[in-house]
């Protein structure tokens, strides 16, 4: 079965594809010749999260789902949340936000942060929201070259290696995206019976 997926974030797109597995074939929104950049004004995760499945679906047609992810620092009050990807800059650089997010907690006890990602499905044009949290902390220096954005600082509760020093598949195994993308495929199971 094809679904579009609304990203243009490699690295979330094969973890996505990796906990879909082959029953599901994730189409881009580039794929679809949509080449611009999908809006994500909204102030939450839940609220980007529909615009951008809501932009694929009224240009397509078709089944889509977006996800919608934050890094949630106690110490910070919940940020950088929903700025995740334009923390230090106006781009993803995630080196530049890695090394803002060390700044801001210097000297921080605290050390306290959680992933959450959220997926909103609009399958048969009505909408589905699934969410996924890992609670974890934040170390102080960047350790692990694997995945993407924050995962060189975060280590998961009950773990002492960060995301960025797991595989894809044990990151996955108990990632934020890997929780809510099981949630969507259970989901999806229920509806195909
Ligand atoms: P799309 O909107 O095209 O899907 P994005 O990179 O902007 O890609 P998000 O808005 O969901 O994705 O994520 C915001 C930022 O949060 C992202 O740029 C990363 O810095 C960070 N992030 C998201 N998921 C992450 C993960 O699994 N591990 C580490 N950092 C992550």
């Amino acid at each position: 079965m094809k679904i579009i997926f609304a990203t243009n974030n490699a690295h979330k797109l094969s973890e996505v594809q990796a906990v879909l597995g082959d029953g599901y074939e994730l189409v881009t929104p580039r794929q679809c010749g949509i080449d611009e950049e999908i809006p994500e004004t909204a102030e939450t995760l839940e609220g980007n999260a529909r615009q951008k499945a809501r932009y694929l679906f009224e240009r397509t047609g078709l089944d889509c789902f977006a996800d919608d992810t934050g890094l949630e620092v106690e110490a910070l009050n919940g940020a950088p949340g929903v700025h995740s990807a334009r923390y230090a800059t106006d781009g993803h650089d995630f080196a530049a936000n890695n090394r803002l997010l060390l700044k801001n907690l210097a000297g921080e006890e605290n050390r306290r942060a959680r992933f959450r990602t959220v997926i909103c499905l609009i399958e048969q044009g009505k909408e589905h929201l699934f969410e996924g949290i890992v609670e974890g902390r934040i170390i102080d220096h960047e350790a692990g070259s694997e995945g993407f954005g924050y995962d060189p600082l975060f280590v998961p509760e009950g773990f002492d290696r960060t995301f960025a020093e797991m595989s894809a598949e044990q990151k996955n195994g108990i990632s934020h995206r890997g929780r809510a993308v099981r949630k969507l495929v259970d989901y999806l199971h229920q509806t195909e019976k």
